[in-house]
């Protein structure tokens, strides 16, 4: 392929006189018609992995990857004077997700593609999808985040359903991408419907709100429309009806297109439902085996029942969806009546009321999952022991069968041929390129103790922070110091995961640089993420975070030696960034309380050095690169389950420790409230002090002093480097094609197709 020729021929001059718009627009020509050839995977079964999110990302090198042309393409530019980082800009990227579930769903239509499993992603076209976040007054706002007319990859599949409601009804129209595999000459696709009657202009430029009401032209416009009222937890229901009502329907059309009677649809089809936003396809699918085909509805539950598998994300009593039964029986009276007969089942069968799905009229949407799926998963080894010995004890003592664990992984196309060719060329030369397909990385130990290649990394490391440096410069003209470690922490912001505990330690650096302990290196704090528009305590938090950063950015005693950045508007393409350039990774949730994370797995492919606790797969990693590779800390998840039950975390005791109270109370100092919003410095400040619900204060000492421990160990230039090539080395666990082969070996057992 000669981009050369191909540039004569479309714009009549050759590459080097095109602009980077028209590169990309060719690329996307060269990308579309190889991909457009391809056939589809086949076979007799399929999988659905219905999930509400996709946060795929940009796909352009993506699919230059995986097409197997991704060098040729960049050398060809590059001769002709464009950089094909320059030309990724002009593409936008899809606001299909919101965190770690979306962008596992993400990675897993990556690897079912890769692995040749014919199986595609269904979900939602949501228009703007989650909010683009601004900061204003050092303040989080929300802005609408309009893609759809800007997105060259969907295309139309011209097929609709029908979607009836009880006070009316809709239609569908559905839309897909190509997920190409690696080096495969067959492809998947992600396939979401919109809704025919969408309405754009519900939604003003600036604000994210719009009529809620208006079901008939807004089902698809938002991802999490805020949901602190009752009209937005209807929509919510709404929404979840129309993306499973839709996909039932789908599949049941494909399995009998490709052969079933109906009756034997669990060897035609097999569904992945993601976090329990697509539940109600259960019933969805009970409705349409009896009232369709005429199977009898107890015939129709064993098959149904035989053919979803439920994958649970998190163990946070307020994020495992229930909703009340009267907002079923408004949306959909049949499925709430399907609904009912599932739970008189389980009352009639099983004494326990904790297993009921029906409890207070609300319907528990996991109990109705694990007793009518055949299979529940957890996403690392820890988090699957916690729902097997504690959260969802009373299930797996009556289906033990049903349980199993599947660690998360992460697409090392995206994560690390993509996001650091630099280093992906040099583990290429090192261990040769079978690791791409392989993900095996291990053979890198040989080389631990090997000056050259520990100072190449470094080399790899430095030029990936310069390339972070530049796309923070442009995106927010943030300045980042020269030569600083680079500390990361991005992901939603949630009170668990406590970003607030690296605020409290960030305080203290500051009080420790102004009373003269200069860092030998200057450190620079990165964090980003979002948080929801109806969690106060998560906004209150970035806006402490804002404060900080420019309190420090104002003091010139602190400012050459500590700083903080927040990214504004945290997605996949600012994570591709950043996370290359990361040399320490934060992942200091409270244990128990991270099901996996994955970020964690990126960093760590990266070469960066994990300070964590004992929680999600940071459990896995530590086990993985051993003791003097990870900087373990704070309350185990037996400890902190305690706690919990016997109500044992006193915060006050904490708060008035000498070491901790100065720090907290700095939030309501006149230096800070001066930058801030008094109301939201002192509702963080009472929050952490009375009642710090995810116990910050409880391990915020040793997290200091575990912080101390990583600065004056990254001086040691030589051992520092060895951590992060032992950490790149053992990271091959986390491939995402592991993970999906595992779904594929314990769950879907479907055929590769060739
Ligand atoms: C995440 N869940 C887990 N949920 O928090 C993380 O530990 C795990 O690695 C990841 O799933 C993949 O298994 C997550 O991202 C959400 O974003 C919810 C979506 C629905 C609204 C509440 C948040």
């Amino acid at each position: 392929m000669n981009l050369d020729t191909l540039s004569l021929q479309q714009f009549g001059q050759p590459l080097s006189d095109i602009t980077d718009s028209q590169v990309f627009e060719l690329l996307l020509q060269v990308v579309k018609s190889k991909s457009d050839a391809l056939p589809l995977n086949n076979g007799k079964k399929r999988l659905y992995y219905i999930s509400a999110e996709f946060l795929i990302g940009k796909l352009l090198s993506n699919n230059l990857i995986n097409l197997g042309i991704y060098n040729d393409v960049k050398e060809q530019l590059s001769k002709a004077g464009h950089s094909l980082e320059d030309v990724e800009e002009l593409e936008v990227e899809p606001s299909l997700g919101n965190g770690g579930l979306g962008r596992l769903a993400a990675c897993f239509i990556d690897s079912m593609s890769t692995l040749g499993l014919p199986g595609d992603g269904v979900g939602l076209m949501y228009h703007f999808g989650l909010f683009h976040q601004k900061f204003l007054n050092r303040q989080q706002t929300t802005v609408p985040d309009a893609w759809v007319s800007d997105d060259k990859w969907l295309e139309d599949e011209k097929t609709s359903f029908t979607v009836e409601f009880r006070d009316f009804s809709v239609t569908s129209e559905l839309y897909s991408i190509d997920v190409l595999g690696y080096c495969r000459e067959k492809k998947n696709r992600l396939r979401l419907f919109d809704l025919q009657t969408i309405d754009e202009s519900l939604v003003s430029d600036d604000a994210i709100d719009f009529d809620k009401t208006a079901l008939k032209k807004n089902l698809t416009l938002f991802l999490y429309p805020d949901d602190s009222d009752e009209d937005g937890q209807l929509l919510r229901v709404y929404q979840q009806y129309f993306m499973v009502s839709n996909a039932a329907q789908l599949i049941v059309k494909e399995a009998v297109e490709r052969g079933s009677n109906v009756h034997d649809l669990a060897d035609y089809v097999v569904i992945q439902i993601n976090d329990t936003h697509p539940t109600m396809v259960i019933p969805e699918l009970i409705r349409i085996l009896t009232e369709k085909y005429g199977i009898s509805f107890e015939e129709s539950v064993d098959i149904v029942s035989s053919l979803v598998a439920y994958t649970n994300h998190t163990i946070l009593a307020e994020a495992l969806e229930k909703w009340p039964l009267k907002f079923i029986e408004k949306v959909s009276p049949k499925i709430a009546s399907i609904i009912k007969k599932l739970d008189e089942h389980i009352r009639s069968t099983i004494s326990d009321p904790s297993v009921q799905i029906i409890i207070d009229n609300k319907v528990h949407m996991a109990n109705l999952a694990i007793h009518y799926g055949f299979s529940i998963n957890g996403v690392a080894a820890l988090h699957t022991k916690i729902l097997e010995e504690t959260e969802l004890k009373p299930f797996f003592d009556l289906y033990p069968e049903k349980f199993s664990n599947k660690t998360n992984g992460i697409t090392f196309r995206r994560w690390l041929m993509g996001c650091n060719p630099e280093l992906a060329e040099y583990l290429d030369v090192l261990l040769g390129d079978s690791w791409r397909a392989s993900a095996h990385l291990e053979e890198l130990l040989a080389y631990r103790d090997n000056d050259e290649v520990l100072n190449k990394l470094q080399e790899i490391k430095q030029a990936a922070k310069d390339r972070m440096s530049r796309f923070l410069q442009d995106n927010q003209n943030a300045k980042v110091i020269n030569d600083s470690i680079i500390d990361v922490q991005v992901k939603r912001f949630h009170e668990y995961k406590r970003q607030q505990m690296l605020l409290l330690y960030l305080i203290w650096k500051y009080f420790d640089i102004k009373s003269g302990h200069l860092p030998k290196h200057p450190i620079t704090v990165i964090f980003g993420g979002k948080a929801a528009p109806a969690y106060v305590a998560a906004q209150d938090i970035i806006h402490a975070i804002l404060v900080l950063s420019s309190l420090i950015a104002n003091d010139a005693d602190v400012s050459p030696y500590l700083q903080v950045i927040m990214i504004e508007n945290y997605n996949v393409t600012a994570a591709e960034h950043v996370i290359p350039a990361a040399e320490i990774s934060e992942q200091i949730s409270l244990a128990s309380k991270e099901a996996s994370g994955t970020s964690n797995m990126k960093f760590m492919l990266n070469g960066a050095v994990t300070v964590c606790t004992v929680d999600g797969a940071n459990v896995e990693i530590a086990d993985l690169v051993g003791e003097k590779n990870i900087y373990t800390f704070g309350a185990s998840s037996d400890e902190v389950v305690n706690l919990y039950e016997c109500k044992g975390y006193k915060v006050q005791e904490f708060y008035e420790k000498p070491e901790i109270k100065p720090l907290v109370d700095f939030l309501i100092s006149p230096e800070f409230i001066s930058l801030g919003n008094e109301e939201r410095l002192e509702r963080l400040h009472k929050n952490l002090c009375s009642e710090d619900w995810f116990m910050t204060l409880l391990d915020l000492e040793v997290y200091i002093a575990t912080k101390e421990r990583v600065f004056d160990d990254y001086e040691d230039r030589r051992s520092w480097l060895q951590k992060s090539l032992v950490n790149i080395a053992m990271a091959g666990t986390f491939s995402s094609d592991r993970t999906i082969a595992e779904y594929n070996d314990e769950i879907w057992h479907l055929t590769p197709d060739k």
